[in-house]
């Protein structure tokens, strides 16, 4: 069986990171973690080599190198037919690829103002201006997949768009972002769902750092 190493950095701050391990454990893939401390000039030159973005999540898996989280979606959704990374049906599927792609692309201002941090809470947080535009369009996105497919998940069942927006789950806790009593529920399921435990947990082990400003990285 081929060998995987997912190289990730920071659990407690590193969003991409999370989306690409929730996306291997959902695959089934049998993996180890390598992680990188971003700020160390010899790991990201090492990075330079495998990675030619010198971002992480990074996948090799045997003699496949893919680097970028919604590249490695796909290519788990294709080594793992079974796992359910996509939805069966080919409209509910390009949905799912469409709200995917529009995390992965999009929401520029929601990730500068309200950067994963999963030790911090902020109770009273103002939401600056430019990011409420991205709250209310994730707030209406969840909504039509709740209503259209019915729950839990966005697509019914657990897919790569819930994978893309448990960062947004956990920033809204983070931020303390208010949300309608469905969207709330969602949240809850995806803050409890045990990948996530397990994800907390590592990021809980982490020393703290002091990030200037603390910005999506
Ligand atoms: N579009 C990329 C984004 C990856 C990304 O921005 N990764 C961040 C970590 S969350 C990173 O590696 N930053 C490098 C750095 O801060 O030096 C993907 O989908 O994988």
């Amino acid at each position: 069986m081929a060998v995987a190493t997912l190289t990730i950095s920071s659990k407690n701050y590193s969003s991409w990171s999370l989306r690409g391990w929730l996306l291997c454990k959902m695959a089934g893939l049998d993996f180890t973690e390598a992680s990188v401390d971003m700020d160390d000039t010899k790991a990201r030159q090492e990075l330079l080599l495998l990675s030619p973005t010198v971002l992480v999540p990074r996948l090799t898996h045997g003699a496949v190198t893919v680097w970028d989280t919604l590249a490695i979606a796909e290519y788990l959704a294709e080594i793992a037919p079974n796992a359910g990374l996509l939805p069966r049906d080919q409209a509910t599927r390009a949905h799912c690829r469409a709200v995917s792609g529009e995390m992965h692309s999009g929401f520029y201002n929601l990730r500068s103002a309200l950067p994963m941090n999963l030790k911090a809470r902020h109770e009273k947080f103002k939401i600056f201006s430019g990011a409420r535009p991205d709250v209310e369009h994730i707030k209406a996105i969840w909504t039509e997949c709740l209503d259209k497919y019915g729950g839990p998940y966005l697509f019914g069942e657990l897919s790569i768009a819930d994978a893309m927006y448990a960062p947004v789950c956990t920033r809204f806790r983070t931020y303390a972002v208010p949300l309608e009593p469905k969207l709330q529920a969602y949240c809850d399921l995806i803050l409890q769902w045990p990948l996530m435990q397990e994800w907390f947990a590592g990021a809980m082990a982490e020393p703290d750092e002091i990030v200037e400003l603390e910005v999506e990285f």
